[in-house]
C-alpha cells in the first residue's frame, strides 16, 4: 500500500485519480488469471524426468514461485479485447511468463544483481545452484519460442511469426537485455531523469509493451489500435517501475518478498531518488491516469484495463 501509505502521511488525492477505488472485480481478475496460469503452465512446462531432470525442477521451482502474473493478465485482458479464443491467449500468456522468470532467475544471480531472497523465497541459484539457475533460465527463455511457435497458440502462421518476432525484440539486446545492460553499468554511470527513463522503458516495458500488444496480434488488429496498447503499456510500465522504485526505498523486505534498499546501496539513479518520494508518487499517478485516457477508444470492455494501473502503484509487493 505504498501510494495509500504517504497518502495518509502526507495528504493528497485518491490513488485512483477519481476512478477505481473499489478494486474487488480487477483483483478478482487477477487471482482467476493465476489460477489458470498455474494450470496452464503445469501442462507446458516439461516434467522433470531423467538425469537432466534437475534443470526442469529448477524451472519449475522459479515458475511456480507465486509471481503475480501480471503479464500474463495483460495479454489475457487485452486479447478479451478482441474476442481471442482464451486457449490461444493462455499459451501467450504462458510463453511471456516464461520468459519473464527467466530474467529473473538471471537477474537474480551472483554475477548480476545477486540476490538470495525472491517472493519470499531462496532464489533459483540459493535453491539448487548457479550453473543450474543459468540453464533453468535458458530453458525457459527457449520453452517461451517453443510455445509461441506451436500451432496450438494460432492457426495462422503468419501470427505466430508475428508472435515470435514481437517476443525476440521486446526480450532482445533493443529490450529487455539491453535495459539490463544499461543498468549492470549503472553505478559508474550518471544517469539523469531520461536515461532513466530509457533504461526502464527496456528493461521492463518492453515486456509490457509486447504483453499489450499480444492480444491485438491475435486479433489481428490493424497498426493503429496496436499502437494505441503499446503506449497504454509505455506509461502502465513506467508507473509500475516508479512504484517498484518506492517498494526498494520505503518498503519492507517482508511485505515485498524481496531484498529492499538495493538501488541506494548500488549508488543507482531511480526516479525516487531523482524526484524524490513525493515526485515520484506524483509522477506515477499521472502516468496511471495517463495509461487509462489512452484507452478512450474502446468501451467497458476496457474496463479492467484501466484500473490495472491505479491498483498498482497501490501495491506493497
Ligand atoms: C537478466 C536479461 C536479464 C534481464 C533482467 C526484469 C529484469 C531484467 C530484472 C528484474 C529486476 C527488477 C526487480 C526490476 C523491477 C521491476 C520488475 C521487473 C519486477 C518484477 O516483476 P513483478 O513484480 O514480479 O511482476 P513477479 O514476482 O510478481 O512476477
Amino acid at each position: 500500500m505504498i501510494v495509500r501509505e504517504l497518502q495518509a502521511k502526507h495528504g493528497g488525492s485518491p490513488a485512483a485519480g477519481g476512478r477505481a477505488t473499489d478494486f474487488r472485480k480487477l483483483d478478482a481478475a487477477l487471482a482467476e488469471t493465476s489460477r489458470e496460469m498455474d494450470r496452464i503452465l503445469e501442462k507446458l512446462l516439461p516434467v522433470p524426468g531423467g538425469r537432466h531432470g534437475r534443470v526442469q525442477e529448477a524451472m519449475r521451482y522459479a515458475v511456480f514461485a507465486g509471481g503475480k502474473r501480471l503479464r500474463p493478465f495483460l495479454v489475457a485482458t487485452s486479447a478479451k479485447l478482441f474476442d481471442v479464443p482464451a486457449r490461444s491467449a493462455l499459451r501467450v500468456a504462458a510463453a511471456l511468463e516464461a520468459m519473464h522468470t527467466y530474467s529473473l532467475v538471471h537477474d537474480d544471480l551472483p554475477c548480476m544483481d545477486d540476490d538470495t531472497l525472491r517472493r519470499g523465497k531462496p532464489t533459483t541459484h540459493v535453491q539448487f545452484d548457479e550453473a543450474t539457475a543459468v540453464l533453468a533460465g535458458d530453458g525457459l527463455l527457449t520453452l517461451a519460442f517453443e510455445i509461441l511457435a506451436g500451432p496450438e497458440t494460432h492457426p495462422s502462421a503468419e501470427v505466430r511469426c508475428q508472435l515470435v518476432a514481437g517476443l525476440a525484440r521486446a526480450a532482445g539486446s533493443e529490450g529487455m537485455v539491453g535495459g539490463q545492460m544499461m543498468d549492470m553499468q549503472a553505478p559508474d554511470e550518471t544517469h539523469d531523469a531520461a536515461d532513466v527513463v530509457t533504461l526502464q522503458r527496456l528493461k521492463t516495458g518492453a515486456l509490457f509493451e509486447f504483453a499489450c500488444e499480444a492480444g491485438a496480434i491475435l486479433g489481428q488488429a490493424g497498426a493503429d489500435i496496436r499502437e494505441t496498447l503499446r503506449a497504454y503499456a509505455r506509461d502502465f510500465g513506467l508507473a509500475f517501475q516508479i512504484t517498484d522504485d518506492l517498494i526498494d526505498t520505503i518498503g519492507s523486505a517482508n511485505a515485498a518478498g524481496k531484498s529492499v534498499g538495493k538501488d541506494k546501496d548500488q549508488g543507482k539513479a531511480t526516479l525516487v531518488s531523482i524526484h524524490g518520494i513525493e515526485g515520484a508518487r506524483a509522477e506515477a499517478e499521472k502516468l496511471a491516469g495517463r495509461a487509462a485516457a489512452r484507452l478512450a477508444g474502446f468501451g467497458v470492455e476496457a474496463d479492467l484495463l484501466r484500473d490495472l494501473p491505479y491498483r498498482l502503484i497501490d501495491r506493497d509487493r
